[in-house]
């Protein structure tokens, strides 16, 4: 096997044969922009059509699989996980820039959505219900689309695929992968890891590439169901796309403006902690990341200045010294966007706590590193700041007064995927439980670290209700009832009678 550092070759995987690889693209490393991870083809419309056409010749056999047996591949395919833990989390530390020990955890979680997904194998899947005639027996049952596009980002390169190729698979659909451009390497690494735990040739198929393979795949009539975590923006698109497509399913999760919610009666240091890993932990490049900690005003002042100080003694620096706090974010155009957001805050009036910004150079080597920014900024419905998404290590302390206004603050944003309140009062937690607008809720805890047999996903410009993880059954399965006489005679429901003039012919 090579050491985990050798470039990798990027190759596409169709019906079970790897192409030759091509180098079409390099993946480098953020911490490094001078060190090429892997160099990738990209996928042409024809390739990503021959992969559609593969998913859907292999669909056939594989839903007449058995479910326990399909669900062993997964087994399998937990130990070859366990095997690789440690290259697998050094690869992606490399190739997307977050702590190796993030990277872990995120190989953990990954495991873990097997590990799910190999146990649900063998439970119950689907309903007996009663009928009003005692003769007939009624069954829901679930079944699989067909062929799942999955399209996938680079902040979570190896966890957010597994949530959707897992339960797709189990299901009996058939699968294209497209891993993010920004992390084809680990996305490449784990297709390899189907296909050695012994998956059939063409239920998991890889094809690398951009926006441009992705628009392939989504405009492609052979695709049932795209599963999409990315921007708002694409996540849209690919709606609109797919509108055209009588029963296509889109399950689409799209990004946040998530909070903290730090209350008058909150344990301080738990506050302080909740708010700074919601905002920092991954650069603040989570989905669900913070970038607002909506904090009582009797403890605002004495909050914000142990705030800032923890947020300044945090460490960013090399992904693969497990003593920093957190790495690079994925690209300049990144640290670009977040500059823009910092410049916007304080054209928006913020007061600045912490003056963050580009750290040209971490350990002499060329890396998209950023320094965090903290501000202090009064609810204000015109302050854009509050509203979108910045996507790195930017955060904004908002004062306020009444639990009322707190929830009013968390909602004034067009997303609603993820908050936390940190408080002692079981009423006041049932109050924001109960108003705010989201997908993943937490009390006394940071507003991420989600576990995979939860739902997972948002309202609003967060999400369409098909969340990943766990409850992402309900997308990849379409119910069909089915209903069964044991009788010899037909009797039908509602008073119906069967009666034909003269009999039957
Ligand atoms: C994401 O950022 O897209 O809840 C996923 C969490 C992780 C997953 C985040 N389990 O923080």
């Amino acid at each position: 096997m090579p050491s985990a550092d050798a470039p990798v070759r990027g190759r596409l995987l169709v019906a079970g044969e790897w192409a030759a690889p091509r180098d079409d693209f390099p993946s480098r490393s953020p911490a490094n922009l001078d060190e090429v991870v892997g160099v990738f083809p990209r996928a042409t419309a024809g390739e990503a059509a021959a992969a559609v056409d593969a998913a859907r010749a292999a669909f056939p056999a594989w839903r007449r699989t058995s479910r326990v047996l399909r669900a062993e591949c997964f087994d399998r395919l937990a130990q070859l996980v366990k095997r690789d833990t440690d290259s697998l989390a050094r690869l992606m530390a490399r190739e997307c820039g977050k702590n190796v020990t993030e990277c872990r955890a995120e190989v953990v979680e990954g495991l873990h959505m097997v590990q799910y997904v190999f146990g649900t194998g063998r439970l119950p899947y689907g309903e007996v219900i009663a009928s009003e005639i005692a003769e007939k027996d009624a069954y829901v049952r679930r079944k699989p689309w067909g062929v799942v596009a999955v399209i996938t980002p680079w902040n979570f390169p190896f966890a957010v695929p597994l949530w959707m190729l897992g339960p797709s698979l189990l299901e009996g659909n058939t699968c294209v992968f497209k891993p993010s451009e920004d992390t084809p390497a680990v996305g490449q690494r784990l297709v390899e890891l189907f296909a050695e735990a012994g998956f059939p040739p063409g239920t998991v198929n890889l094809v690398h590439g951009d926006g441009g393979t992705g628009e392939a795949l989504v405009k492609n009539p052979g695709v049932n169901v795209v599963c999409f975590t990315g921007s708002y923006e694409v996540g849209r698109h690919i709606q609109e796309v797919s509108a055209g497509f009588p029963d296509r399913i889109v399950a689409a999760e799209m990004g946040g403006k998530n909070a903290v919610i730090v209350c008058e009666d909150a344990r301080f240091d738990l506050a302080v902690t909740a708010g700074i890993v919601s905002a920092f932990k991954t650069t603040g490049q989570r989905c669900v990341s913070a970038s607002r900690v909506i904090v009582h005003e009797s403890l605002f002042e004495k909050y914000a200045q142990v705030y800032a100080e923890t947020a300044q003694r945090l460490r960013f620096g090399d992904p693969l010294d497990p003593g920093n706090f957190a790495g690079p974010v994925i690209h300049q155009e990144s640290v670009e966007k977040v500059l823009r957001y910092n410049a916007l805050a304080k054209a928006e009036g913020a007061t600045v706590l912490v003056e963050g910004g580009e750290v040209r150079s971490v350990a002499g080597s060329k890396g998209c590193y950023l320094s965090p920014f903290v501000y202090r900024m009064d609810a204000n419905a015109s302050a854009r700041v509050l509203r979108e998404e910045v996507f790195g290590p930017h955060v904004a302390l908002v004062p306020f007064k009444t639990d009322e206004e707190a929830a009013a603050i968390y909602n004034a944003t067009e997303y609603g995927l993820s908050m936390a309140v940190i408080t002692e009062g079981y009423r006041r937690m049932r109050f924001f439980r109960d108003e705010c607008e989201y997908g993943m809720g937490y009390v006394n805890l940071p507003c991420i670290g989600a576990e995979v047999h939860l739902p997972f996903g948002g309202v609003k410009k967060s999400g369409n209700g098909h969340p990943s993880a766990a409850a992402l059954v309900t997308a990849v399965t379409h119910p069909t009832a089915w209903t069964v006489n044991h009788g010899t005679e037909i009797k039908m429901a509602q008073g119906l009678t069967t009666a034909i003039d003269g009999g039957p012919a």
